[in-house]
């Protein structure tokens, strides 16, 4: 598990003025108001960061997980629902389900946008200021990392000037070539903020 890595950080500025950062460590430590979970469509649990987010946060998240789909069913691909943290630093969890990567030709890229354009959407809605994403579907679900994160930095930097209240968004990394490529992306969309 890596170790929070200040050497990785990097600021870049959206839109609106509002900031992303781009960091290696484990999202369940973080102290924003929301973290989002890559969840699958149980909503039941599972391994990466699924698994780490209801390890941390305790049996809470998964009673308030079971009440979700017992009323509304399974959660679709792209859709979001939220919980408390638990035992977490953080306010809230926002569950969404990524697309598992089947090559590109089953509406992936659409759908892991909505992931992001979703879950910020409804940490707007929630007056949150500010939330930690994982790097969604590229773990299990096998989407390709260096498009994933072209997709999920455009779908940042084209929401949060549309919303009032979210501040910061964090993307919380694991491993230093997934940085890697969401840092190549966010040079590609975002102002750097020592450049401002
Ligand atoms: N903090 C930040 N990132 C993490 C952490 C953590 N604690 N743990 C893992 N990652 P994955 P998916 C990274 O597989 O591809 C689950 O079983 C990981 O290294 O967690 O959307 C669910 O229940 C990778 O870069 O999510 C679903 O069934 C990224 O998070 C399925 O996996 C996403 O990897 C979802 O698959």
């Amino acid at each position: 598990m890596p170790q929070p890595d200040n050497s990785h950080r990097r600021e870049f500025v959206l839109g609106n003025g509002s900031k992303l950062l781009l960091l290696i460590g484990d999202i369940t430590r973080e102290s924003c108001d929301a973290i989002v979970n890559a969840a699958n469509s149980s909503l039941m649990g599972g391994g990466g960061v699924d698994g780490a987010i209801h390890d941390a946060g305790g049996p809470a998240i998964l009673d308030e997980c079971k009440a979700i789909v017992h009323r509304i069913g399974p959660l679709p691909a792209g859709q979001v629902v939220v919980t408390a943290a638990g035992e977490m630093l953080s306010k809230r969890v926002i569950h969404t389900v990524g697309p598992v990567w089947y090559g590109g030709d089953r509406e992936e890229a659409a759908t892991l946008a909505n992931c992001y354009r979703n879950a910020l959407r409804l940490a707007d809605s929630e007056e949150l200021r500010s939330i930690a994403f994982p790097s969604i579907s590229t773990g299990a679900f096998r989407y390709p990392v260096d498009q994933a994160a072209a997709i999920a930095v455009r779908a940042v930097s084209e929401e949060v000037p549309k919303l009032s209240n979210l501040k910061e968004v964090r993307f919380v990394l694991f491993d230093v070539r997934t940085h890697k490529h969401y840092v190549n992306a966010a040079h590609n969309v975002c102002t750097k903020a020592d450049q401002t």
